[in-house]
């Protein structure tokens, strides 16, 4: 149930305070996955320390938490491939240059494979059946996916971008989302990056 309301909220942001108007600013959760945060995934086998991206997931959790309490639109992405890899670029295969890729065996599944446990949202950030999942075989949310058609659809405007990388998948799904319009808020603590 979206929340009728005309009103206008503010949050002091970078270069500018953020308005923006609840029902039509939907929450976007950028690949909160195992395969990201936790040991025997994706992140780490590109030789990263996962512990560095779960100071994200409280804020997340708390934002998550009161977006759903007012009725507010929430949307999840999650990055992978499809199983037999016909999605996954030649150069993303071997860009990590380690001895285990995408696709490989892995401790929670073939790494970064859709259907396997590392593929999906973390537990303390599970999406809801009405809130839509959005599968992406890149960085870009917007990228060979249905996003804006669902953005569309519902009518969004704005976005709030939240997730992990900072730098990667949130900075790309939001540059792609300015060239298409919307206008977009990062909260800081609310992304994390294996770079601090
Ligand atoms: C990366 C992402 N870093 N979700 N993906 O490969 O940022």
């Amino acid at each position: 149930m979206i929340m009728q309301t005309t009103k206008i909220l503010t949050v002091d942001a970078e270069p500018y305070a953020f308005e923006f108007s609840p029902e039509t600013c939907a929450l976007l959760i950028i690949d909160m996955q195992r395969d990201f945060l936790e040991p025997g995934g994706f992140g780490e086998m590109l030789g990263n320390d996962v512990s560095q991206l779960r100071s994200a997931i409280e804020p997340n959790r708390r934002l998550l938490e009161t977006w759903r309490s007012k009725g507010l639109q929430v949307m999840h992405t999650r990055e992978g491939h499809r199983p037999d890899l016909t999605d996954l670029p030649p150069a993303k295969r071997i860009r990590g240059r380690g001895k285990t890729t995408i696709g490989d065996p892995g401790p929670m599944g073939r790494i970064l494979v859709r259907g396997e446990a590392g593929h999906d949202t973390i537990p303390e950030l599970y999406p809801l059946p009405t809130e839509p999942v959005i599968d992406k075989p890149g960085k870009g949310a917007f990228f060979a996916t249905d996003l804006h058609a669902i953005l569309q659809n519902r009518g969004i405007q704005q976005l709030i971008v939240t997730g992990v990388t900072t730098e990667v998948c949130v900075n790309t799904t939001v540059r792609e989302a300015n060239d298409r319009g919307y206008d977009c808020l990062v909260p800081s603590d609310c992304t994390g990056s294996y770079f601090p």
